[in-house]
C-alpha cells in the first residue's frame, strides 16, 4: 500500500500513517459501535422493542470480522468494500487527506452492473428529449468541440454518506463517512444544452438515463434513474462531466461521461449518461419513490412503520466534517504533547462557517483554521493544532456548522428506513504512548 509519511513543516509532528495502528480491527468495530451507539432513550418509553435499547446492533457470532479492502484495477487497496454485487466501496476517512481527492482512492457507488468500457468514447451518445422544443442527440465528440467546457472542484457525496451512525441500524450500504470525494470535474454546465433545448413553460423535473444494467440483467430495467428540478438542473454548476482530475473520466467513475450535481445526493449524478428526459413532473424512475433518497417530513419513532405520504425528497445534503490527518486509531511517541490535524468539511448546497474540535468528549471545544473553497461546492479544507496534557487513549471529536448555523448533532437522528442525513459529527481515536 502506498504509504504516505506526512511532515508538518517546522515544529510539525511527523504523523506517520504507517505506524501500527493500535485498534486492530475489532478495537475499530469496538470503537464504531461506541461512538455510533445511541443513549437508551427508548428504554422502557415508548413501548419500543428491547433491540432497540441496546446501544449497538448485536455483534455477529464467530469472530471479530475486520474490513475487507479493495482489489480493483487503478484503485487504492485501502479503499474498504461495502458491497460486492453491486460493488460499493468507500475511502477511509484518513484517506481523504489530499486536497483534490485522487481517482485511485475515490469511492465507487454502483445499483447495477458496471458496464465495459466503450473504445469510442467521442462516439457515445446523449439525447435530451421530452418537453422541449428542440431534442438534442449530440455525440461526446460534438459536446467537447461545440461547447465551452469548465472546470471545478466539487464534491460528489452519497445520499447515504454517514448511515452507520443510525440505530436501529438503516437499511442499505454502512457508510462511515467515506462516501464522499472531491475532484476536479470537467464539462459543460447542463444549463447550456437545456437552454438550446428550449425548455417548454412545462420543463419541471429532469429524468436521467444510463448504460448500466440493472443487477437482473434485464434490459428494459434501469439500474437507477434518478433526476432533478429543473432549477437544480439549470443551476450554472451542474455539468455533463468527461474528464476526473486532467484525466478522461475513468470507466468505474461513469467514464466516457456523467452527470454532477454537486451539493445533492451523489445518486443525481448519473454515471454512463445517455438520455435526459425532461418531465412536467417529479420523476418516479428506479431511485426516486417510497423511501429511496427520502427522510421523513415529521419525525418518525426509528424503528418503527414508515409512511410513504410522510417522506420528501433528499436535495441537499447535510453539513460534514472529517478529520483526514491523523488516522482513527494513530498511535504517537510517550510525551507527544501536540498534534497537528487537517481536515475537510462541506455543506451541501450552503458553505462551511465553522469547524470545532474537542479532545474532551465534547466538554470543551476550539475552532480550527477553515480555508476558503477554490470554487461553490469545492470542499472546505481545515487545520488545527491539539494539546495533549499527558499520555494516553485520545478521542479527537470534529463538528462543522454550516453558513445558516446549522451543526453536525453527536447522533445521526431524525431516523428514516433507508438511512438519510446521518450526518453524526466525526471522532477519531488516538493513542500517546
Ligand atoms: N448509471 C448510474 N449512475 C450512478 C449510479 C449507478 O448505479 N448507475 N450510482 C449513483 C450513486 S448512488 C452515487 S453515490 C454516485 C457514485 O459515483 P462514483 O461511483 O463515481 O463515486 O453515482 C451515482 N450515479
Ligand atoms: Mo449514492
Amino acid at each position: 500500500m502506498a504509504r504516505q509519511t506526512v511532515g508538518n513543516g517546522a515544529g510539525g509532528n511527523n504523523l506517520d500513517t504507517s505506524r501500527r495502528r493500535f485498534l486492530g480491527s475489532s478495537g475499530l468495530a469496538a470503537l464504531g459501535a461506541a461512538v455510533g451507539g445511541t443513549l437508551p432513550l427508548w428504554r422502557g418509553g415508548l413501548g419500543m422493542p428491547q433491540a432497540h435499547a441496546q446501544a449497538a446492533p448485536p455483534a455477529a457470532p464467530g469472530p471479530a470480522k475486520g474490513p475487507q479492502y479493495l482489489k480493483y484495477p487503478g484503485k487504492h487497496e485501502g479503499l474498504v468494500v461495502l458491497g460486492e454485487k453491486p460493488l460499493v466501496a468507500e475511502t477511509p476517512e484518513g484517506l481523504l487527506d489530499d486536497d483534490t481527492t485522487p481517482i485511485e482512492k475515490f469511492y465507487i457507488r454502483n445499483n447495477g452492473q458496471i458496464p465495459e468500457e466503450t473504445k469510442e468514447p467521442d462516439a457515445w451518445k446523449i439525447t435530451i428529449d421530452g418537453e422541449v422544443n428542440n431534442k438534442i442527440e449530440i455525440t461526446l465528440g460534438e459536446l467537447k468541440s461545440k461547447y465551452k467546457a469548465v472546470t471545478r472542484r466539487m464534491v460528489l457525496e452519497c445520499g447515504g454518506n454517514g448511515r452507520s451512525g443510525f440505530s436501529p441500524p438503516a437499511r442499505g450500504n454502512q457508510w462511515t463517512n467515506g462516501g464522499a470525494g472531491c475532484a476536479e470535474w470537467t464539462g459543460v454546465p447542463l444549463a447550456d444544452l437545456l437552454k438550446k433545448s428550449g425548455l417548454k413553460p412545462t420543463a419541471k423535473y429532469t429524468a436521467h438515463y444510463a448504460a448500466d444494467l440493472h443487477l437482473s440483467g434485464d434490459p428494459d430495467k434501469p439500474s437507477l434513474s434518478r433526476g432533478v428540478r429543473i432549477e437544480k438542473a439549470m443551476d450554472p454548476n451542474t455539468m455533463i462531466v468527461w474528464a476526473m482530475n486532467g484525466q478522461p473520466l475513468p470507466n468505474i467513475h461513469g467514464g466516457p461521461v456523467r452527470l454532477i450535481v454537486p451539493g445533492w445526493a451523489g445518486s443525481a449524478s448519473q454515471k454512463w449518461l445517455t438520455r435526459i428526459t425532461i418531465r412536467d413532473r417529479e420523476h418516479d424512475g428506479p431511485g426516486m419513490t417510497e423511501f429511496s433518497y427520502r427522510t421523513a417530513i415529521k419525525p418518525m419513532v426509528p424503528g418503527g412503520k414508515a409512511d410513504p405520504a410522510n417522506f420528501r425528497i433528499v436535495e441537499s445534503m447535510p453539513v460534514r466534517s472529517i478529520i483526514t490527518n491523523p488516522a482513527n486509531g494513530a498511535k504517537f511517541a510517550a510525551g507527544t504533547k501536540e498534534l497537528k490535524l487537517r481536515g475537510a468539511s462541506w455543506a451541501g448546497d450552503l458553505t462551511v462557517k465553522q469547524v470545532d474540535l474537542s479532545t474532551d468528549f465534547g466538554a470543551s471545544w476550539q475552532r480550527a483554521t477553515l480555508q476558503k473553497p477554490k470554487n461553490r461546492y469545492d470542499w472546505q479544507r481545515w487545520t488545527a493544532t491539539i494539546k495533549l496534557p499527558t499520555d494516553g487513549y485520545f478521542e479527537i471529536w470534529a463538528r462543522a456548522t454550516d453558513s445558516k448555523g446549522v451543526m453536525q448533532p453527536h447522533q445521526a437522528g431524525f431516523w428514516n428506513p433507508q438511512g438519510y442525513g446521518g450526518n453524526a459529527m466525526h471522532r477519531i481515536a488516538v493513542l500517546v504512548g
